[in-house]
């Protein structure tokens, strides 16, 4: 150190490199690029030990060949002029995050092999990508989120999370596997060009499965699929799924499409009654398009009931991961429901004839006599005196009003939840009782 403050010219660049190499190693634990030099100097470092992050006014682009391997994080956010992000040594990275980079449009890490998370949101110059095809061990997460993609023919596998979400150019996608592992997910919503995902090897889902809101997407053929272990959701305006060699379900299957999936509703019905299907699934064919968010399970499953072409399927077998009741668990919620509404109603009118009649004691005692008429009589309202118009008589029929509307309401209300084929009905149908219940107590006065 000492030669260094005291020579300069040569001395001053061996320096320099001297620190580059005290920084393969930096005692924050993490390292911030700001500028290209800063790029190069790193880039001597075979193995970097921390995080590498860039700074918001970052350079346009990073190359860092010659690292490979970096203990830690590759965080890149928010770099505004960034465009070109790779490296052609690089293959040990924990996790390699891009997110909020506005002209970020090439990716290319070909030697990359052992990662354990990629998470890429907000990409949207993004098209074209390279990472290692080969990849040792599962790899924990995937999450590709608004990017301008085309292709994920790079992707490796197996991957536990894997997230595809609003990629508008992604127009197909095939997963190379034929099991989805325990603890696995994957995850395809809202792309939008999204026609054709290949699922045609996979032969059991024992994790999850979700496809939702892919407009483009209206056919699926799960060709080899026999076992579901785990959970499969598919909703979209499908015209055709099938899964013609399914035999056991034991987590849960909930498909529900605005086309006519009814060929898939029936087939699984008629393998379920002859014994050849066993376990709990919804099928729900020509749901109507709820605009306010078609994505959702929830909101499918409140979606107008009342369309005749709606079949639910379910088998009366009770789910054994208790992931929904049985139908006489159903039953048995709606019949709760039903009671707790029709008492909490005759409670209502009871409370209000009450209170009614009370404050007619209260306007007799001011010595108003044909009070009493107008309560029991509708008819006799033209001989009422004007203590009737009275604001605080008002108010009780505005209330008594609400009353009435309780019996419209709730019963239709239980349709929803008795005629849709949702997984997480039992759970919307206790919501719907606890948000009813305050909403009633609500109205009451105190
Ligand atoms: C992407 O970056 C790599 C490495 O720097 C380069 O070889 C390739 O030509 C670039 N591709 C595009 C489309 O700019
Ligand atoms: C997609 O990313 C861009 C760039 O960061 C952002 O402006 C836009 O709001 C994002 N879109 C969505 C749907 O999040
Ligand atoms: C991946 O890299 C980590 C960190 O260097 C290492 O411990 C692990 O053994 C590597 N895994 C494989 C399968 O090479
Ligand atoms: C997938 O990613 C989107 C956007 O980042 C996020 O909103 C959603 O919760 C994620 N879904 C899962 C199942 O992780
Ligand atoms: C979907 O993709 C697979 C594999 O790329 C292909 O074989 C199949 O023909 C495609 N299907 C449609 C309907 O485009
Ligand atoms: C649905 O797709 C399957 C498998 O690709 C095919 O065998 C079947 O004929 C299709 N059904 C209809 C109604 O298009
Ligand atoms: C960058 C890009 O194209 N983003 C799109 C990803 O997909 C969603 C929905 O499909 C669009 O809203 C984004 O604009």
């Amino acid at each position: 150190m000492k030669l260094c403050i005291a020579s300069f010219g040569l001395f001053l660049v061996q320096c320099l490199i001297g620190a580059a190499n005290a920084d393969c190693a930096p005692v924050s634990g993490s390292l911030t690029l700001k500028t290209s030099q800063d790029v190069t100097t790193v880039s001597k470092c075979t193995d970097f030990t921390g995080n590498i992050v860039v700074a918001a006014d970052g350079p346009e682009e990073i190359a860092l060949d010659g690292i490979h391997t970096v203990t830690g994080n590759i965080d890149v956010e928010n770099v505004a002029q960034l465009r070109s992000l790779s490296s052609n040594s690089l293959e040990v990275v924990q996790s390699l995050t891009l997110m909020n980079l506005p002209k970020l449009s090439n990716l290319s890490f070909p030697a990359l092999s052992n990662f354990s998370s990629l998470q890429w949101k907000n990409l949207p110059s993004f098209e074209h990508c390279a990472v290692a095809g080969t990849h040792n061990g599962e790899i924990q997460e995937i999450t590709v989120t608004n990017t301008s993609l085309k292709s994920m023919d790079w992707l490796v596998w197996p991957v536990q999370l894997l997230n595809i979400t609003e990629n508008a150019s992604l127009e197909t996608f095939s997963i190379p596997y034929n099991s989805i592992n325990t603890g696995s997910s994957l995850t395809f919503s809202d792309n939008a060009a999204l026609a054709n995902i290949t699922v045609s090897q996979l032969s059991g889902i024992y994790g999850g499965l979700q496809v939702s809101g892919n407009n483009a997407l209206s056919k699926l053929s799960f060709e080899a699929m026999e076992t579901i272990g785990g959970y499969v959701q598919l909703s979209g305006d499908f015209k055709n799924v099938s899964m013609p060699a399914l035999n056991s379900i034991n987590g849960g299957l909930n498909v529900q499409s605005t086309g006519d999936i009814t060929a898939l509703c029936i087939n699984l019905q008629e393998k379920a009654s002859s014994h050849v299907l066993k376990g709990h699934y919804d099928c729900t064919p020509n749901v109507q398009k709820s605009p306010a968010s078609p994505t959702t399970m929830s909101s499918a499953s409140t979606a107008k009931p009342t369309s005749p072409t709606i079949t639910t399927i379910p088998t009366p077998s009770p789910s054994p991961q208790g992931s929904g009741l049985s139908i006489w668990g159903k039953v048995g919620i709606s019949v709760t429901v039903l009671v707790i509404a029709f008492t909490t109603l005759a409670l209502t009118i009871f409370y209000f004839r009450r209170r009614n009649h009370s404050k007619v004691q209260e306007i007799q005692q001011k010595k108003i006599d044909s009070i009493e008429l107008a309560d029991s009589d509708a008819g006799a309202g033209a001989s009422i005196p004007k203590e009737l118009e009275s604001p605080h008589i008002r108010l009780e029929l505005a209330a008594g009003k609400i009353a009435q509307e309780l019996p419209a309401y709730v019963p239709h209300e239980l349709l929803a939840k008795h005629g849709s084929s949702e997984l997480h009905s039992p759970t919307a149908s206790f919501t719907s009782v606890r948000s009813d219940v305050p909403l009633i107590r609500h109205e009451l006065p105190g």
